[in-house]
């Protein structure tokens, strides 16, 4: 244990390491006592857990910069075909506890550690993890219980939102694993997207300080800064070439982090790009005549762009913002990618460029990329219109969630870019040429598959279809997901490209989500399968199959998951205050809030099992299969009936929980500021899992990825990669309920056309919440959204009333199940081996083969 100041004091006495990065303990423990000493964060005599969390971690990243700067001049030497992945969001968590199990020098810190006074685990995840959700906890007499140590965790990176994000984190982690030749391009939001906090009125939005001290594992590169150029004209010259002037120019400053590969050389980089303005925009005579706020005015508009992920944009202003920062994205990490093409060989030709050039976009967000390449290649390099078509199209794909660009962010768009130029580069009347000279069959459709709409007074860009037109590759994310595109949204284009559109089943990465934080389970499987090669190849983990039955397993199946369970009970206590049954059903449902995702379904549940329990005989109760459901996600700050649900799951929690007829056969808790961590201490623990959205409305999913792997069980619809799940780990294991996406268009028709019978169980449950039992907060609007015509102008537009008998009957076999350990063990591990096609590097191989055409580019 640290023991505070005499330590630094020790510090000094450590002889230095003839080399610092050896990986033995002796040099590591110099190393660290080095960064106590000369990385000057703090003063000087303290080395408690928070300055050794600090030297550990740079001492680390020393490691890591060592093989980033082997990696980079090897990728340069080489110069094969390099994917930049451009995303509007990076959901990385913590970096220690993978950084120290990537490089595979575990054991080596520990000792280090151990030697200075320090445990790893301790400074790496805090005692327990209990700190992961970054709250103290708040007593209902509203007590904080501060904890003395709440600065010192290693905060999460946020710099997402949701599954979006994550996936975007996974994919480099394979990428560097699996040896690509790749870069992720973000930005450096300064507070991320919010932490939430769970008071009285619900949720409500505090601003994540990810940066508060300063984030170990990023570099600021002051030579990679590149100008970026807001509104302004185009000014055509006498022969026709044409510059963008004015306007204002924000300069992009990039910041890496390293990202090693699991057990290789290979680092590769995140560059995320701040905004900063020039000494020139800081107006000195107006600082001078004490006009202090105008006087900064640029550099203040500067801020704004890296200030927050998503700004509400229900304003003009917020959607101008959102455009701007979607931009800002793409154009620096464009102009950096050139520079890199044209330094790495002098005078090479253009043509070449798709060769050594994969730009993959993360959805639509950075569409903009399209018209900014066209832009730099005509605008800056001179270079004509097809030849810079050519080049861009054959240079981009993207995946498609759903396409979330509305009209009037394009209309901005035009204003952003200069509406001239835009329309220029976009210029669709080459596709038009091409559909009549190729495919006159297809003359009709023109019209729907433009680029942009024929109303002359309001040019729009239709998003979606400069997406397709523009882009080598587009991709769904599971394959129902893309039939769907495929038979609805994309329609037209199957004919005209057959093989433009494709799927990729999306993947989780099998270090963070099994090997790292589920270290007793991975142990388990290392023992039985008699290798630990499945961390890198998780198709191996189908030969847990032939022991499914075996006793001796699941009895340290069974422990391991019951230490998962108690560990995750210590911090529910800890952070709401709830005392949870470690031999109760864990049930989890931890995603955003959204209603086509369904928390309402889960609640509605969850209360309707209180009314039976309560109705029944002490006896009878006895009977049951007591069970915890948690429910944990941000409500987005400005959608109103998300954050209903949020307060609606916290009142049903402190209303049952309370009641000591039930409570010890159902507890709900709402788990507060869920994030990666959290996730990384949720998973593990959990036995049943909820992925229960409407069907054909999850494009694929990856939580339900993440539990199977853990062996957690999903009660689900079949919607997204739930579809293929249940394939691998069979039908017999998944609890499956509800209509199925080919219904959904009729179903809602009928309950448009008032055909609908609500069940009456439907109805007692809603009738409870009207009645006021859970408190006097005003439930009614979030209630008419399951009937009348209200929220998306139909009722119930999301099928809950349709979907909640079969819910309730699936929720049934769940119960049963669960009476009979063994069988449910068994189940346990099936999931577990049929969760191999899931891992991130299966779904990264098949792009960088099938879609970015690159390969393996080895650090030796
Ligand atoms: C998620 N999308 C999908 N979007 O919902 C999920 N979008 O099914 C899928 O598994 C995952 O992506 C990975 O492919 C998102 O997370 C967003 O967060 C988002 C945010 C703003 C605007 C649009």
């Amino acid at each position: 244990k640290a023991n505070g100041k005499n330590e630094a004091a020790k510090l000094a006495k450590i002889p230095a390491a003839a080399n610092p990065l050896a990986n033995e303990p002796s040099a590591i423990a110099s190393n660290i006592s080095y960064h106590v000493q000369y990385s000057p964060h703090f003063s000087p005599t303290k080395f408690e857990p928070e300055q050794a969390f600090f030297a550990t971690a740079e001492s680390v990243r020393d490691r890591l910069i060592q093989q980033w700067n082997e990696t980079y001049h090897h990728f340069n030497k080489v110069d094969l075909k390099q994917t930049y992945y451009l995303s509007m969001e990076f959901l990385q968590g913590r970096t220690l506890t993978n950084a120290i199990g990537s490089l595979d020098i575990q054991n080596a810190y520990a000792d280090a550690l151990n030697n200075l006074g320090h445990v790893l685990e301790e400074i790496a995840e805090q005692v327990n993890g209990f700190q992961a959700c970054g709250f103290v906890r708040h007593d209902l007499d509203g007590v904080e219980h501060i904890n003395s140590n709440s600065s010192m965790e290693e905060k999460d990176a946020a710099l997402g939102n949701g599954g979006l994000g994550r996936l975007a984190s996974c994919f480099l982690d394979s990428m560097a694993t699996l040896n690509l030749p790749a870069w992720g391009y973000g930005l450096r939001y300064r507070y991320g997207l919010f932490k939430q906090k769970i008071t009285k009125q619900g949720q409500e939005e505090v601003a994540e300080d990810w940066l508060e001290k300063f984030s170990p594992w990023e570099v600021v590169r002051h030579d990679v800064v590149f100008p970026v150029r807001f509104f302004g004209s185009v000014m055509v010259n006498p022969n026709g070439t044409r510059k963008w002037v004015g306007g204002e120019v924000v300069q992009a400053v990039a910041y890496d982090i390293p990202i090693p590969g699991y057990k290789t050389k290979n680092t590769i980089s995140l560059r995320l790009w701040d905004a900063k303005a020039s000494a020139e925009d800081f107006n000195l005579f107006q600082f001078n005549d004490g006009q202090y706020e105008s006087a900064a005015q640029l550099h203040s508009r500067a801020q704004q762009i890296c200030a927050v992920l998503y700004p509400g944009d229900s304003t003009e202003e917020g959607k101008l913002l959102r455009l701007k920062q979607q931009f800002f994205l793409c154009s620096a990490s464009l102009q950096d990618m050139i520079l890199r093409f044209k330094e790495r060989k002098s005078g090479r030709q253009w043509s070449e460029f798709p060769s050594k050039v994969a730009v993959q976009l993360n959805d639509t967000h950075p569409t903009l990329a399209i018209p900014e390449l066209m832009r730099l290649l005509m605008d800056e390099e001179g270079l004509g219109w097809d030849e810079a078509w050519d080049i861009t199209t054959r240079c981009l794909a993207l995946f498609s969630e759903n396409f979330q660009f509305t009209a009037s962010a394009a209309e901005v768009a035009f204003g952003l870019c200069g509406a001239q130029l835009l329309w220029d580069l976009i210029s669709e009347k080459h596709f038009i040429a091409m559909v009549r000279s190729t495919r006159s069959d297809l003359e009709s459709k023109i019209p729907s598959m433009c680029i942009l709409d024929n109303n002359p007074k309001k040019p729009v860009v239709r998003m979606a279809n400069l997406c397709v037109v523009s882009a080598h590759t587009v991709n769904g994310v599971a394959q129902l997901h893309s039939d769907i595109l495929k038979a609805d949204l994309f329609a037209d284009y199957v004919s005209l490209w057959p093989n433009k559109l494709q799927n990729k089943t999306n993947g989780i990465t099998p270090r963070r989500w099994l090997r790292f934080c589920n270290p007793e389970l991975s142990k388990i499987i290392t023992k039985w399968l008699k290798t630990d090669q499945w961390v890198t190849n998780l198709d191996l983990l189908v030969g847990l199959r032939q022991f499914a039955d075996n006793t001796e397993l699941q009895a340290e199946w069974e422990s391991a998951k019951m230490a998962s369970k108690k560990h995750l009970a210590d911090y529910i206590w800890r952070v709401t205050g709830v005392t949870i049954d470690p031999n109760s059903l864990f049930d989890i449902q931890v995603k955003r809030i959204h209603e086509y995702k369904r928390q309402l379904l889960n609640i509605l549940g969850a209360i309707y099992r209180y009314k039976k329990l309560k109705e029944m005989s002490p006896q009878e109760r006895k009977k049951t299969t007591p069970r915890t459901i948690m429910i944990g996600g941000k409500a987005f700050a400005t959608y109103t009936n998300a954050k209903r649900i949020v307060k609606l799951v916290n009142d049903v929690g402190e209303f049952v929980n309370t009641d000591p007829e039930v409570n010890s056969y159902l507890k709900v808790v709402f788990v507060p500021n869920y994030n990666v961590s959290v996730a990384e201490l949720l998973i593990p623990g959990s036995e049943l899992s909820q992925h229960i959205s409407t069907a054909g409305m999850e494009a694929s999913g990856t939580s339900n990825m993440k539990f199977s792997l853990n062996g957690c069980l999903i009660i689900g619809t079949l919607d997204g990669a739930n579809v293929e799940i249940r394939q691998e780990i069979g039908e017999e294991n998944f609890f499956l309920f509800g209509a199925v996406a080919e219904q959904v268009p009729k179903l809602r028709k009928e309950r448009e056309d008032g055909l609908f019978k609500p069940d009456p169980r439907f109805e007692e449950a809603k009738q409870f919440i009207r009645s006021g039992a859970f408190g006097s907060y005003d439930y009614n609007p979030l209630l008419d959204s399951l009937e009348g015509n209200t929220g998306y102008g139909r009722g119930d537009y999301f099928l809950v009333g349709y979907d909640f008998p079969s819910y309730l009957e699936a929720q049934d076999r769940v119960d049963q199940a669960y009476k009979d350990q063994k069988k449910w063990l068994k189940m346990s591990i099936l999931s577990t081996a049929g969760s191999g096609k899931f891992s991130s590097d299966r779904t990264i191989a098949q792009y960088a083969k099938e879609i970015w055409n690159i390969t393996e580019c080895r650090t030796s």
